[in-house]
């Protein structure tokens, strides 16, 4: 039953102890609730008190005559709008934060990236001289317009190809702000207003941009103003990571904010000293979602799991306090930490869970209330009972920011991306894809993820990943050099030389944005088309299931790009608007949205993908092991042959 739920062998073993104590999760109850097939493909309509309608059957039309086209779209609409809002509420925050940073109300704040801070002033047009903190504040003020603007654009669209950006606006999809293509989108699809499903998805795509180049974007520019652009960092994860002898404290949900103040608080001397009196070796932080994407891309601390696990973590009965805000948080914690020692802690002024001990935050005390929580957590060490930590664990390289990404490829002087460029063309790298998204308990926990990264690799595709994906994928070692077996031999080349892994964890999911940028930066470097329609690129939501998940498919989409969802299809009901998403947007914007629950086929259709923009490009013609074995793997063969029939020049043994 357990290795029916999840690939992981740590979540097996909870598994089995939650059985055993009778104790329910999200894996269990994805098992009992089976989803209503009408809903799940779009066809419930719930807009008004005269329905619900399900289109099914023979009823083609709602009780105000609304088509299955409209409906679905509508369906469709309506989660991306909720997701971008997720996305994008999360920048706005960060902004304030920045703003009470800069205005000397956010105690604990400093601007840690003052160089980056500049670079996006400049970006915004804001004269880049001068003290920190005023700038700081112009930056915030000039970002903050960018929620709440009715008319003109969104700024960081500059950011993108000319040719994407000109296209936005030839197309009328081009944002204005954050919340008015929201809102909008919203109003569209209240009942009886926009009833064409084409133009309800063009709007569709106008919001989800508003996402990707607009509140992502600022959350991911502001966290790193804040908090420091992130460069490589070793760490581990799985929930091994738990410590026995220590206090654990598990972060969870989406915002650094705080999660910045807990890590400060965790290693200040007093509260160590605190932790030792009550019979731990020390405290130890761990993170689950994006909140551990976002402490380990800045400091390494260790991801205790995706999405599905956060509710393992507490069933170690290992975990003091679990600390969570907004986001992809499990109502379910609470009943499950009901059954063991843990202190669930809810921490934002937008999210409370029934049972959870609520201590809200607030900037101008930050630092106070992180070590209030920490003192609560080591406070609750000795109700510890039983233990059960997996010791499942492996070892990962993460931090892969898009300036770390041009570092790498030439350093401080001759920082480009002519390398990756240069080695997409020649066909030692066959393509990019970046591998996102979450876990989805109505599937087996991380086997998708798991399953593409795989054969991308083995493919010579190189993978950039994020979120719950990014984590998934560490957790089976693709995020470590080590494990270059798997790896195709042109790709492999490539990564060893430069020092990488062949998956590159960018971050959270705001942190889709990087990859935005990197895309850009890519088209910007010359060879490969002018713009993101043409690189060999293509998206990949392999467990998909929060709406944001859907907000960044479709702004990947609207930016040029191939995207595949596995799981099951929200939009299978309409013969119509999966004709929209498949064959009118490759036509207006050059990418499309594809659900393929079959991973074979999925990755098929990917290689095929990549494998028809090379030839649109003109490119090389990718053959696999086209460059031989990768030249460490020579080296290391050459060194077994003995000295005196090795040559110096080839790396074949001398002939006798
Ligand atoms: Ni993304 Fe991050 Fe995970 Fe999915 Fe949820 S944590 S914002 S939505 S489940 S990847």
């Amino acid at each position: 039953m357990a290795e029916v739920r999840s690939k992981d062998p740590a979540a097996q073993e909870l598994l089995r102890v939650g059985q055993e104590r009778g104790l329910s999760t999200a894996f269990f109850r994805a098992e009992e609730i089976k989803p209503c097939p009408i809903g799940a493909s779009g066809a419930c309509c719930r807009m008004c008190a005269m329905g619900p309608c399900r289109l099914v059957g023979r009823t083609t039309a709602g009780v105000c005559g609304a088509t299955l086209g409209t409906v679905v779209a509508r369906n469709f609409a309506r989660m991306v709008a909720g997701g971008a809002s997720a996305h994008s509420d999360h920048g706005r925050s960060m902004v304030m934060t920045l703003l009470a940073a800069a205005r000397g109300g956010a105690q604990g704040y400093e601007i840690k990236d003052e160089a980056k801070l500049r670079v996006i002033a400049a970006e915004l047009g804001i004269e880049p001289s001068g003290p920190a903190k005023p700038l700081a504040e112009k930056v915030a003020l000039r970002l903050l317009e960018d929620f709440g603007r009715q008319a003109g654009e969104i700024a960081y669209l500059k950011r993108a190809p000319a040719r994407r950006q000109r296209l936005w606006r030839e197309l009328g999809i081009a944002p204005r702000g954050v919340d008015r293509e929201v809102v909008e989108l919203m109003h569209r699809t209240h009942t009886g207003v926009d009833q064409e499903a084409s133009h309800i998805l063009k709007q569709t795509m106008r919001t989800a941009l508003a996402d990707g180049w607009g509140g992502s974007m600022i959350g991911t520019d502001v966290s790193d103003i804040l908090f420091g652009t992130p460069g490589p960092v070793a760490s581990a994860t799985n929930l091994g990571v738990l410590k026995e002898d220590e206090v654990n404290i598990v972060i969870h949900g989406h915002e650094p904010t705080l999660a910045e103040m807990v890590v400060l608080a965790s290693q200040d001397p007093e509260l160590v000293a605190y932790a030792k009196e009550k019979g731990a070796k020390g405290i130890n932080l761990a993170g689950i979602c994006c909140t551990a994407n976002e402490v380990l891309m800045r400091h390494g601390v260790a991801p205790a799991g995706n999405f599905l696990h956060q509710e393992l973590a507490i069933m170690t009965g290992a975990v003091e306090a679990m600390l969570v805000d907004v986001q992809c948080i499990m109502e379910g914690l609470a009943t499950i930490a009901d059954s063991f020692h843990t202190l669930l802690i809810t921490t934002s002024p937008k999210a409370k869970i029934r049972g959870a001990t609520h201590i809200e935050f607030e900037e101008e005390h930050a630092y106070d209330i992180a070590k209030r929580i920490v003192r609560m957590a080591v406070d609750n060490f000795p109700n510890r009972r039983e233990v059960y930590i997996p010791q499942v664990q492996e070892g990962l390289i993460a931090g892969f920011s898009h300036e770390y990404v041009n570092y790498m490829q030439g350093g401080t002087f001759r920082a480009s991306f002519r390398p990756l460029n240069d080695a997409i063309m020649q066909g030692r790298i066959r393509g990019v894809a970046g591998v996102v998204g979450c876990n989805n308990a109505c599937v087996v926990q991380d086997f998708g993820i798991t399953k593409v990264i795989e054969d991308l690799i083995a493919n010579d595709v190189l993978v950039v990943a994020t979120g719950c994906a990014a984590i998934g994928g560490a957790k089976y070692g693709y995020l470590a050099p080590e494990i270059w077996d798997k790896v195709g031999d042109n790709l492999r080349e490539v990564c060893e030389a430069v020092g990488v892994p062949p998956v590159l964890h960018m971050g959270s999911c705001v942190d889709n944005s990087r990859i935005l940028t990197v895309l850009t930066q890519m088209v910007e470097e010359g060879g490969l088309g002018d713009d993101i329609s043409d690189l060999p690129v293509v998206g990949i939501c392999p467990e998909w299931m929060s709406e944001k998940a859907l907000s960044i498919g479709t702004y990947f989409v609207a930016s040029g790009l191939y995207v595949l969802f596995g799981v099951r299809s929200p939009v299978s009901a309409s013969e119509e608007v999966v004709e929209v998403m498949t064959e009118e947007w490759p036509k207006t914007v050059g990418g499309a949205l594809e659900f393929e629950p079959d991973y074979d086929r999925l990755i098929g259709k990917a290689l095929s993908q990549i494998d028809q923009k090379r030839d649109a490009l003109g490119l090389e013609e990718y053959r696999p092991g086209r460059y031989g074995a990768s030249g460490d793997r020579l080296f290391r063969e050459w060194l077994k042959i003995p000295p005196e029939k090795r040559s110096l020049y080839s790396r074949k043994p001398v002939e006798a």
